[in-house]
């Protein structure tokens, strides 16, 4: 996209010199949004370089503060951005690096960056998509300054104090003219991420301080056993069947690999994989490889000591990983991102690496520790006989999916599109707001799917008891794509299944369990974007002869504050049954006046954290999850 004549330059000096007006003519194009996603790219931008300085081993503490004026301060004691006359632009490095494109960032290219498909865009983005943006640097004993307004320097670098440390500020305004949605940061959203990272990078503390209320706000973040904490975490409402976290650590000339796992009595696995601090929640050639080592460790370990009999079976993956939570992180000097949302990792060497540097380690902790190992191994084949049991029952099933509209659910009102693309299911919670959605919908591209009562809560059964149940059944039969390895996002028959349900409390538990469905079992649906919530509004207005409807208290406020002194008669839907078949088809289901939100999974590991914690059965985890999280947790009820 330079816009120089090919030729003129070499092809190093072009990536060097290209300027921040691409950033800022699409900036979607390097941030993936301008909504809130994109915004908090920022955040991850800048912090993504402190902790590559971190990973590179010059730097043991990041601050993070919320501004109070609405920017974002990023502080780290590494060796501090250079600041000497770059050899080909003929000035500051700093102003460089926060000037042009370029990817990655470092000059020296021995590191292991975070850079890959998602972020590692640079830090000039930021500074292209801010109103202003503060860099301070401490370095060769002296403070250097400057400042930028949306990327373009204010002033040449300036030396302005004296300095006995090393290290790097930058602190930046997101411009609203790029971000105009919203230009707030989450606390939560940011406070999920910065634990994440110290997980994944040991002994690093990583600390977040909110100024922007009446009280500042500040958590730090230090694990010094990295992954084995992180278990320990994702595994705080759960029951561990055996007391030690299996932890493994290698490294090679070109890779790292790091591994903390544990099982639980639990049926859910939670396996969270990582490639240079990214969350791979598409797996990749990392998973592959433990998985294929983990999977032959543990048929070889029961078979030697007589807990797989010989006319058994051998486990399979699903067997040896029920109730698992297990981290693996690896580092990657070359990482190739790969995927839909480019959260795969593509490495093929990995694959092989990470197996068989699983196949040495493994083996021996089980040989080890033979009596942690030999529960580990029952839990298994317990895992194995329940699946055999489940298959019967799910053979049955099968035979039906044959006939097609045989196994579908009776309850459910089809629509007679058969194109999924085009085609809407509503799961609609009660009988009283499943007629009205009938009368009301197209039933061209409009399906219904009442569920009765609450469904059940997947997070505390096994699969095949889930599949007993009414609800769930019905739910996975009418989406089409199966489940577990025989899931088929191909074979989804709506492309949009909305759920329908109040804004109270029970409506609010029963989207929890609904979405706890699809998160531990239908995960590829809200993958690939499949998965709403309806947001029907709070409240009808008549004002003359309009009706308008609005979708909450502070919206009425304002719509009453706006219309001052006219007659105005507000009503407050108390639920969905209330509402007839009109109202119903204008607030919640046509396409021109609905709303829904989408249900994204920004981050794996801090969703799985929300499902644990909200779903299991620790109810004093659950408690202080909730008010630690209490503004941000739309769907959950207390
Ligand atoms: C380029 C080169 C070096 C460090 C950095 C950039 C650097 C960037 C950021 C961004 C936030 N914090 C940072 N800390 C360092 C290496 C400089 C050297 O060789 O001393």
């Amino acid at each position: 996209m330079a816009t120089e004549k090919p030729g003129q330059y070499k092809a190093s000096e072009i990536t060097v010199l290209e300027g921040l007006d691409p950033v800022r003519k699409r900036p979607g194009m390097y941030i993936g949004s301008t909504g809130p996603r994109g915004l908090h790219h920022l955040v991850w931008e800048v912090v993504d370089n402190a902790v590559d300085e971190a990973m590179a081993g010059y730097c043991t503490r990041i601050e993070v503060t919320l501004l109070a004026d609405g920017g974002v301060k990023v502080v780290d004691n590494g060796r501090g951005i250079p600041v000497d006359k770059h050899k080909v632009t003929k000035e500051s490095a700093l102003t460089t690096v926060l000037t042009t494109l370029h990817a990655g960032g470092k000059f020296d290219s021995g590191a292991y960056q975070v850079s890959g498909g998602l972020h590692g865009v640079g830090v000039s983005v930021v500074n292209a998509l801010s109103i202003r943006l503060e860099a301070e640097v401490r370095r060769d004993g002296a403070i250097y300054a400057q400042s930028f307004e949306l990327g373009v320097p204010k002033a040449p670098v300036k030396k302005i104090g004296e300095a006995k440390k090393n290290g790097t500020s930058i602190a930046f305004w997101p411009s609203p003219v790029t971000f105009t949605e919203t230009t707030e940061f989450n606390y939560q959203t940011i406070a999920g991420r910065l634990r994440e990272m110290a997980f994944l990078n040991k002994g690093l503390e990583i600390r977040l301080l909110d100024e922007r209320g009446e009280e500042p706000v500040h958590e730090n973040f230090l694990y010094k056993q990295g992954l084995i904490d992180f278990v320990k975490h994702l595994n705080t409402s759960r029951e561990p069947i055996h007391g030690r976290i299996l932890q493994f650590e290698d490294s090679a000339d070109q890779h790292e690999l790091d591994v903390a796992m544990q099982w639980t009595s639990g049926y859910t696995e939670t396996v969270l994989t990582f490639a240079n601090n990214i969350n791979t929640h598409e797996g990749g050639t990392h998973e592959e490889g433990f998985r294929t080592a983990l999977t032959r460790a543990l048929n070889e370990f029961a078979r030697a000591k007589g807990i797989l009999k010989e006319k058994d079976d051998n486990l399979s993956g699903e067997d040896v990983r029920e109730g698992l939570t297990a981290i693996i992180s690896v580092k990657v000097r070359e990482p190739q991102f790969e995927g839909q949302t480019k959260t795969k990792l593509g490495n093929t060497e990995i694959r092989s690496y990470v197996t068989k540097a699983m196949n040495r380690m493994l083996p021996e902790w089980l040989e080890r520790n033979s009596a942690e190992a030999r529960r580990i191994a029952e839990k298994c084949v317990s895992a194995q006989k329940a699946r055999q049991a489940a298959r019967k029952a799910r053979d049955l099933t099968r035979r039906k999916t044959a006939l097609e509209s045989a196994s579908l659910p009776g309850k459910l009102a089809d629509c007679s599109s058969r194109e999924a693309s085009l085609s809407e299911l509503f799961i609609v919670e009660g009988d009283s707001a499943a007629g009205p959605a009938k009368q009301a919908r197209d039933s061209e591209f409009q399906a219904i799917l009442p569920i009765r009562g609450k469904i059940l809560n997947v997070e505390k059964a096994r699969l095949a008891k889930a599949l007993q149940n009414n609800e769930v059944q019905g739910i996975i039969t009418a989406s089409g794509t199966g489940i577990g390895d025989e899931f088929d996002i191909e074979k989804a028959r709506y492309h949009k299944i909305v759920m329908l349900a109040d804004a109270d409390v029970d409506g609010s538990h029963i989207r929890t369990l609904l979405l706890t469905l699809f998160f531990r079992h239908l995960r590829g649906l809200i993958e690939a974007g499949f998965i709403y919530v309806a947001v029907p509004p709070l409240y009808r207005v008549k004002m003359g002869k309009q009706v308008i409807y609005l979708k909450d208290d502070a919206a009425l406020a304002t719509f009453m504050a706006e219309n001052e002194g006219r007659k105005i008669t507000p009503s407050r839907f108390k639920g969905l049954g209330e509402m007839n078949a009109d109202e119903l088809w204008d607030t919640a289901m046509n396409p021109d006046t609905r709303t829904l939100m989408r249900v994204e999974i920004d981050d794996a590991a801090i969703a799985d954290e929300m499902f644990t914690v909200l779903m299991g059965d620790d109810v004093q985890a659950r408690k202080s999850f909730i008010q630690q999280n209490a503004k941000d947790v739309r769907f959950l009820d207390i």
